[in-house]
């Protein structure tokens, strides 16, 4: 099973690291074949080459779309040199075997990445590459296929383990990397090609990832985990930096991803604002003069549920907030940016992680969300639902005042982030009491009311902060039950998607409490 290599076609995109691994591979006796600008290359280092040209009898043609789209080159890498008709065909028709394929393909990601137009995407769709990489994999018995320039150590290593040969299971190893690389390739292209021609639901999207890290676990200890990134430039978790602090656990991912994506609703335009998250739920949101005013006021809403949170800010972390969030413990910091203060700060407490993003993502931006099901996937658009002030219907005698207007939009904006049935109560834009999570509207709506209790009993205040506060709710209310349940906590004003069946029993029951109310038309389930 272990295979000597003496003869390599080398054709690659990416020359990192090339002319090093060459020379290393010549040196080991190795002979090299090799493609128009790579030979180049490796003929300017001072290496021997045979061009591919000279083995196929065709020169490279069509701008590149033809060189080693041949039979000298596939059957040289397809052919099975235990069997004695491959063998009988090699020598009838002059084909030499490949034993090593060094293939990366054209650069198609990064070209849609830095937005080229169409026909430079297009002609950066690699065909002949794909095709010697998958029929070197498939050919692992007796070929080494090597796609990625992190692995060329890891060939010289096995070369110098193995007296200049390969083992099986390295073949395999590489073989089913290949295939990996291959298959993101092409689902590059397709999710390309759908967003080109706008296809809403294309025929097969897959989780083109690639592994960014192995996580120590998973959502619990005994589940293995992985994270994998898809490569889209939105600022955000998988793109972030980090300081310093140890590596992000599953959980921390999962819950850094939900606070920045909360805090991007409030672009720069609307001034500082914090969230504070807890197994994926905001357990305090606030905008403020300052991002330490709201910092302050995010965590003022539920102090117990706070201590090893997460924190993100919609904009650069300052050292007076770093200084008042080190008060307590925090698990992860998330901003577009810091400075060099907040980094000094930070830098004392060494199981914090602090992450930038550069920047805040488009909470417009479209784009696709997937959830899990025995046997497939659920796919569908992200939330990117927007209500503005004008889309707004006012349903009751009493209209809001400006304040509870802006409140209300204030609490909508963050019920869209929490999971359902979402109660948000919220007070001088910032929340005084969240319910989440809950089978019933109404469970919600007391659970907010007795985190706002607590937290007026901790901070001494006469009464709770949902008096007089205004609340969003993520669907409408099936009964009257909740609206009753909201005057009861003191709220004064409501904004839902309304629709329900009962709709004129739930506006009428908050004419009778005097709650003024907005419908918005749109919902914001979460689950
Ligand atoms: O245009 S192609 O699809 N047609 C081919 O026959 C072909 N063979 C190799 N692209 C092809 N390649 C790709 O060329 C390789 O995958 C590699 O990315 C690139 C290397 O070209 P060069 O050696 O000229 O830089």
């Amino acid at each position: 099973a272990s295979v000597a290599l003496r003869r390599a076609l080398i054709s690659v995109s990416d020359k990192t690291g090339l002319t090093e691994f060459a020379t290393a591979l010549a040196a080991r006796g190795v002979q090299i074949l090799s493609t128009g600008g790579s030979a180049k290359a490796l003929r300017e280092a001072g290496l021997q080459v045979t061009d591919v040209a000279e083995i196929t009898g065709f020169p490279e043609m069509m701008d590149g779309r033809v060189k080693t789209l041949h039979p000298a080159v596939h059957g040289g890498l397809l052919a099975l040199r235990d069997n004695p008709d491959h063998v009988a065909a090699m020598v009838q028709h002059g084909i030499g075997g490949i034993d090593l394929l060094v293939v990366n393909l054209y650069l198609f990601e990064e070209t849609v990445a830095k937005g080229a137009d169409h026909d430079t995407c297009i002609e950066n769709i690699d065909i002949g590459g794909p095709a010697m990489i998958r029929a070197a994999a498939k050919n692992h018995g007796f070929v080494t296929v090597v796609v990625d320039v992190q692995d060329y150590d890891a060939v010289l290593a096995e070369l110098d383990a193995q007296d200049g040969a390969t083992t099986l299971p390295f073949r395999q190893r590489q073989a089913q990397i290949a295939y990996a690389r291959t298959a993101a390739y092409d689902a590059a292209v397709s999710t390309w090609m759908a967003e080109a021609i706008g296809e809403a639901t294309p025929r097969r999207r897959a989780f083109a990832g690639t592994l960014a890290q192995g996580l120590r676990y998973g959502e619990n200890p005994h589940q293995q985990a992985a994270f994998y990134v898809t490569g889209e430039t939105r600022p955000g978790v998988a793109s972030a930096r980090q300081w310093q602090g140890k590596e992000l656990s599953y959980n921390n991912i999962n819950d850094t991803d939900a606070a920045f994506e909360l805090v991007a609703e409030f672009d720069a335009s609307q001034g500082p604002a914090c969230a504070i998250i807890k197994h994926a739920n905001p357990c305090g949101v606030a905008q403020g003069a300052s991002a330490l005013e709201a910092y302050r006021r995010a965590f003022d809403c539920d102090r117990t549920s706070a201590f090893g949170g997460i924190i993100a800010l919609n904009r650069p972390l300052d050292g007076a907030t770093a200084e008042e969030i080190v008060k307590i413990f925090t698990e992860v910091v998330i901003a577009p940016d810091a400075d060099e203060d907040a980094k000094r700060i930070f830098a004392g407490k060494k199981n914090l992680r602090l992450l930038t993003t550069g920047g805040l993502p488009d909470s417009l931006a479209g784009g696709l969300t997937f959830r899990q099901v025995a046997g497939g996937f659920l796919a569908q658009g992200r939330d990117n639902g927007h209500v503005a002030r004008a889309d707004l219907r006012i349903v009751t005698e009493r209209q809001p005042s400006e304040d509870e207007l802006a409140d209300l939009m204030f609490a909508w904006t963050v019920a869209k982030h929490v999971k359902s049935n979402a109660i948000v109560y919220a007070k001088d834009l910032a929340t005084v009491g969240i319910g989440a999570g809950q089978m019933s509207r109404v469970d919600s709506t007391r659970i907010g009311r007795r985190k706002s209790e607590d937290m007026a009993q901790a901070l001494g205040l006469d009464q709770p902060l949902t008096v007089g506060s205004a609340v969003a709710s993520d669907a409408f209310f099936p009964f009257a039950d909740g609206i009753e349940a909201l005057a009861e906590a003191g709220a004064r004003a409501v904004i839902q998607p309304g629709g329900s069946m009962r709709d004129d029993e739930v506006i009428a029951a908050a004419n009778r409490l005097g709650l003024a109310m907005v419908l918005t038309g749109q919902r914001h389930f979460r689950h």
